[in-house]
Parts: structure tokens; sequence; C-alpha cells
């Protein structure tokens, strides 16, 4: 891999294909009641929105988690300590990371995964023409599935996983303590999260942040139907739905819909799908946590607190967690379990191949 200024830079291309989106996209729409993963706001034009919601007055979020880094980045980055390797999940633009890599001591590398191609690329080729010799290490992939970090040329002290912007709050809470447990375990005991989450707050903020006067968020959400029809030909007229994004207080978290304005019926890759009058496609959740409720969840996923910053009018938290010692993982169990089998074996001097081959099935 080059790392010269301007030079080409190699992409580590797991990206999912149009036949995933068009699978996960028709079994959403079969489920009652109707829902599609949000993973697929992100094509080029949706990550293109997405950057101009994050600039809105009404979305508190980018500009409030961009000044607790910019406030506390001396003391974040000196928990981060020199010699990291930084990874960031959905990175986007980049552009918070510029702040941490303007302040971290001698990075290793810096790997941004994105499931928008364009985007990763772009931001990649910014950040290695702004920050030779970091070396930079692009991954295009839907970080939800199984990959493989790549493995910069210098050794780093530690790893750490860069996960801003409250993503982790589009996550179901027991799905995100699955995936923090999965990110522990790309993780060794040291190694570091640093990890934006919204907070619960009144519910006109709320409101306002997810239905804003100009419509970016409508268009975000639209845009889903749009993207539909141009890679998998289906027949949405867009007209015929509206965007919805209402807070549920129970739940503490926003949900926003796509509701059908009328009966009607939609064709996708040869299949009918109906949608009654009011009959809406959940498309995201929005979690927002309470800080100690959030602390809790991340420490079960196996990752200890070490510090929170919370902005003046406690509208987001920024958290640093170190990864614990043991994590309770069920696949880490079993690779622990196999690792010992093996080891039992070499002694007996038999052979481990089998053990291998089942933990190469297991961790392909
Ligand atoms: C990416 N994610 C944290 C955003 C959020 O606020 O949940 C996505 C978004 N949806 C509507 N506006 C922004």
């Amino acid at each position: 891999m080059k790392t010269e200024p301007g030079s080409e830079i190699v992409l580590n291309d797991l990206a999912p294909t149009s036949a995933n989106f068009q699978s996960e996209f028709i079994a959403g729409l079969k489920r009652h009641p109707k829902s599609l993963p949000c993973k697929f706001f992100y094509d080029e034009r949706g990550s293109t929105l997405f950057d101009d919601i994050c600039e809105l007055k009404e979305y508190y979020l980018t500009r409030t988690e961009t000044k607790i880094l910019h406030d506390n980045i001396e003391e974040i980055c000196a928990i981060c300590g020199s010699d990291c390797v930084l990874v960031e999940l959905g990175s986007g633009k980049s552009s918070k990371t510029r702040l941490l890599l303007d302040h971290l001591e001698t990075p290793v590398a810096y790997v941004p995964i994105d499931i928008s191609r364009p985007h990763l690329l772009r931001a990649a080729e910014a950040i290695n023409g702004d920050y030779f010799p970091l070396q930079i290490l692009p991954v295009c992939a839907d970080y939800n599935q199984p990959l493989t970090l790549p493995v910069p040329a210098r050794i780093p002290k530690r790893k750490v996983i860069f996960f801003p912007g409250s993503t982790i709050g589009n996550f179901e809470p027991r799905q995100a303590a699955a995936f923090l447990r999965r990110l522990a375990t790309w993780c060794q005991p040291g190694d570091g999260l640093l990890i934006g989450v919204d907070l619960q707050k009144s519910r006109n903020i709320l409101h306002a942040a997810y239905n804003d006067t100009r419509g970016v968020t409508a268009a975000f959400n639209l845009n889903l139907l749009r993207r539909a029809n141009r890679e998998i030909g289906a027949s949405f007229i867009l007209e015929q739905f509206r965007h919805r994004a209402i807070y549920d207080e129970a739940n503490g978290r926003i949900e926003m819909h796509l509701v059908s304005q009328c009966q009607q019926r939609v064709v996708l890759a040869g299949e009918e799908i109906r949608f009654d009058e009011e009959e809406t496609i959940t498309t995201e959740y929005s979690y927002k946590y309470r800080e100690e409720a959030f602390r809790a969840l991340a420490s079960a996923a196996g990752w200890r607190a070490q510090r929170t910053w919370i902005d003046e009018h406690r509208l987001f938290s920024v958290h640093y967690f170190r990864r614990r010692n043991f994590v309770a993982h069920p696949l880490e169990i079993s690779r622990n379990l196999l690792q010992r089998r093996e080891k039992t074996r070499k002694i007996r001097g038999s052979s481990s191949q089998c053990i291998r081959q089942r933990e190469r099935s297991l961790f392909p």
C-alpha cells in the first residue's frame, strides 16, 4: 500500500452487493409491520443528504458532539495514548476524525470503515493528502457483517475504535449490547472505544431534530424508495409516501417511518407488495440514552468505563471505555474452548487438524 500524499489508496472492498440489497429490501417489506434496515439510507445521495442533516440548525447532535470533542481534545487524546491505530465505524466525511488526528501522538494508522464507497474514498484520499505519513487503510463494508481489519505496517501500542454520531442509537438495545460485545472481540484488553451517544431530553428538541423545516430529513427518508426504484427497478411513486418521525418516550427512541398516503401496490423484482392507506414502513429507530444506562450496557458487553464528557446543556455524551480482560462472547468462549482442546491434543501428540477446520468455519 502506498501512502504518499496524492498517491492511490488501496481499498479493502467488502461492500454488500445489490443482490443483498434486493433480498433484504423485499424481506423487510414482507414483514408485519413492514420495516427496512437503516443502513440502506447510505447510498451516495443518502450519504450526501445525511451530511446536509448534520449541518441543520435543528440537528444538534453533530455540532454538540464536535464541541465536546473540541473542548476536551487534549484529555481524550491523552487517554487514547501514543502510537494507536484509529478504527472509525461509519466514517462518512471523517470530519470529527481530523480533530483526533490533529492531536493524537504519532498515530500508526487510520482505518475508516463505511458502507458508501464514493464517500469513503473521497474522505480517505483527503486525509491521505493532509496527514502523510499516516497509513490510511479504508474498508468499504457493512460493519454489521463479519470482517477482518487490515493490519498496519507499523505495530500499534493499542487499537482505539471511534464510533461517533450516536449511530449506536440506531441499534435496538439488545442488538447494541451484542454489537458492543462484537467490537470487544476485535480488541485486546486495554484497547479503547471512543463512542458518541445521544442523551434523553425533551420531546420538542427531539421532534425538531428529526422533522426539520427544510425537509432534508424527509428527503433522506424518502431516498430509500428512490434507491429501490433505481437499483432494483421498484415502482414506488414517491409522492404517495410521506416522512414521519415521532418520539416514543416509553422506549426512549425516535421512530422514523414512511407512511403510505393511499391504498397502493408496488412491484419490485417481480413481487407485488400491497400497502393500505396510512400503513407505515419503519425505517429507523434512534435510541436516546441516560448516561449511566449506556455505561451499564457497555459494561455488560465487555467494556470498562474510563471517562464520560457531556456538554453544558446535557444534550450529548462522549464516552471512553477500555476493553476488559475478559469478554463473555459466545464465539470467543468457543474459540477459547477450541484452543484449549487443541493444546491438549498437541500434548497428546495427536493431530489437531479437525479443530482448526472447525475454527476456520467459526472464524472464516
Ligand atoms: C446516523 N444516525 C445516528 C442518525 C440519527 O440521528 O439517528 C441518522 C438520522 N436519521 C435521521 N436524521 C439523522
